[in-house]
């Protein structure tokens, strides 16, 4: 059974501080991740402390492009450098993880739609890797350049692999009501409009919203949950917010 689990960037690095990773978190959720039986595994990250400050230096977000090469190569790089503690966390976990860069896999369309195959994400899985794809810089016709978030690219190689099951590991124990609790099932955004924003306040309402609308059009059954309840996630119980459109 494949599972695509996304670590946030907020929970793998310190946000604050520039380029910094939070190692104790990682090293928990690789250990978690580690001890888990799941046949199918791939991880994607966020960018925390390492994408985002030089995306923004840069002027450069998931609509505003660039053409300077040297903006895209310090984003890219950032980001390897992420993937690379990522990476080793869980190498040295015992998993078999492996790096997979977006950049230099596929583009987005002028469309907006992305174009990044997932066949060798299902060769590395045939042969008992882990793929540890991130939110990246990418290529994009008629913008230049542009980001790609790690929960895009959660939904897109979920529904490219048929994946049964998608997990998205925040700082939050789950999507939260506008009590600050937890809320158990999202069917559809109508559900949580009302704590989350009405469907036009996407930009402002920050980073939950564009989640539960991308998870939404994922075809499988996709959780939200704090690191707390990584184990429960993987074990195949559901565990915090259970989001399926
Ligand atoms: O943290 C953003 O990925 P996200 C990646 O999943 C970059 O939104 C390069 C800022």
């Amino acid at each position: 059974m494949t599972v695509v689990l996304k670590l946030g960037g907020s929970v793998v690095t310190e946000k604050d501080s520039p380029e910094t990773v939070d190692d104790d978190q990682l090293a928990d959720l690789a250990a978690a991740v580690g001890e888990a039986n799941v046949s199918d595994l791939v991880v994607v990250h966020g960018g925390g402390s390492f994408g985002h400050p030089h995306a923004a230096e840069h002027g450069v977000s998931t609509s505003e492009g660039t053409t300077d090469s040297a903006a895209v190569r310090d984003i890219a790089a950032a980001m390897e450098r992420l993937n690379d503690a990522v990476v080793g966390a869980l190498a040295g976990a015992g998993v078999p993880a492996v790096p997979v860069h977006p950049f230099s896999t596929g583009h987005r369309t002028a469309d907006g739609d992305l174009a990044l195959p997932t066949d060798h994400v299902a060769a590395m899985l045939e042969e008992g890797f882990v793929p540890v794809l991130h939110g990246d810089v990418l290529t994009h016709t008629g913008e230049g350049a542009t980001i790609v978030s790690g929960d895009e690219l959660v939904t897109h190689v979920a529904v490219g692999l048929g994946a049964k099951r998608l997990g998205l590991c925040s700082t939050v124990p789950g999507v939260l009501d506008e009590d600050g609790e937890v809320v158990g099932e999202i069917g559809s955004y109508d559900d949580v409009a009302a704590a989350l924003g009405g469907s036009d306040a996407t930009d402002v309402t920050g980073g939950m919203a564009a989640k539960v609308r991308s998870l939404l059009d994922a075809e499988s059954p996709a959780f939200v949950f704090g690191p707390a309840d990584l184990r429960a996630f993987l074990a195949g119980e559901d565990a915090g917010t259970r989001i399926e459109g």
